[in-house]
């Protein structure tokens, strides 16, 4: 579903019917497989704004998408007013707002793991980020508090190298991100991020650990970029061709696919079937979201707190 609407939404904006598009492809591995390992009904996903994967795997439907995508009113987060295609959130999937200020929202999730330790609500919270964040503040700030107090959360970098055009050796001097970890008492984790069951282990672990009161968890998910940051950028200007097109063999849905049709999971005709099934349902959610109410301008300051 998550490669359908992404698909969805590059055609929505090559055809000028949406604005913006921050692709998801070759996340969606990890995105699935941690989402699927918060199982709780107390846990918070607190997602950053590529994490289509993510919101998808908690529920979130496709015509709810197609609504950010859209900029409607009926957008559950922000009623249509922030960037199109990046800012999702539901309270009723426990889904916390997402924000654009790249790894604001680190130390947002440490808060939401005292707060349930606090309550003693048995409650977990799966917090997502990019390589480039953590070279910001926020990471540091945020580990470390969770690190101190053993807080209920599990951290996941969806390290695909690049921050827009800054590559990962630009951004740190040790590429071996779990290895952060460390500094924080907390056990780092580097999986394969496009081998599916490898991630959906590690995340299940992190969980358990961090659910049983053991404290957080730094998982590293490496992973390759399929796409450009966004419909708005070229990365043929930073990017040497051959990396563009090795990324392209490091697709981790291609790759499920084959892990499942090798255990007789899944035949050619039922793949077919399903990617069948997302590409209509995320092409009606689009021409149903298009056709929604605008919002008002009156209702900019809605929510809006000083
Ligand atoms: C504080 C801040 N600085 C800069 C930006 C512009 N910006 C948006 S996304 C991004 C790159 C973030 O890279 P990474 O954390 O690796 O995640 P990715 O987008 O690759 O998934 C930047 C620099 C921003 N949104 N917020």
């Amino acid at each position: 579903m998550t490669k359908a609407l992404d698909d969805r939404m590059h055609m929505l904006v090559r055809q000028g019917r949406a604005p913006f598009v921050g692709s998801a492809r070759g996340h969606e591995g990890i995105q699935v497989a941690s989402t699927a390992a918060l199982d709780g009904p107390h846990d918070w996903l607190v997602p950053h704004y590529r994490g289509l994967g993510n919101a998808v795997t908690r529920g979130l439907t496709a015509r709810e998408w197609m609504l950010a995508v859209f900029a409607k009113a009926g957008d559950p987060l922000t009623a249509g007013r922030n960037i199109p295609g990046g800012c999702f959130g539901s309270a009723r999937l426990r889904i916390a707002s997402v924000s654009q200020v790249v790894a604001s929202w680190i130390p947002k999730a440490a808060g939401l793991a005292y707060a349930s330790k606090l309550r003693g609500d048995g409650g977990v919270v799966l917090c997502t980020f990019g390589d480039g964040s953590t070279s910001k503040g926020d990471f540091h700030e945020g580990l470390n508090f969770a690190g101190i107090h053993k807080l209920p959360v599990v951290f996941v970098c969806e390290n695909n190298g690049y921050a827009i055009s800054v590559p990962l050796r630009l951004q740190t001097g040790n590429l071996d991100l779990s290895a952060k970890a460390a500094g924080y008492g907390i056990p780092g984790v580097a999986v394969d991020g496009t081998d599916v069951p490898a991630c959906y282990a590690a995340c299940q672990a992190a969980v358990a650990r961090a659910r049983a009161g053991a404290g957080p968890t730094l998982i590293e998910a490496r992973i390759w970029r399929i796409n450009a940051h966004t419909s708005e950028d070229n990365q043929a200007k930073y990017r040497p061709p051959e990396d563009i097109e090795e990324a392209t063999r490091h697709d981790p849905l291609l790759r499920y696919e084959a892990w499942l049709a090798e255990r007789g999971c899944l035949s050619d005709e039922q793949a077919r079937g399903v990617r069948s099934e997302c590409d209509g349902e995320a092409a009606e959610a689009a021409d149903w979201a298009e056709a929604q109410p605008d919002p008002r301008p009156e209702d900019l300051a809605v929510n809006v707190t000083a």
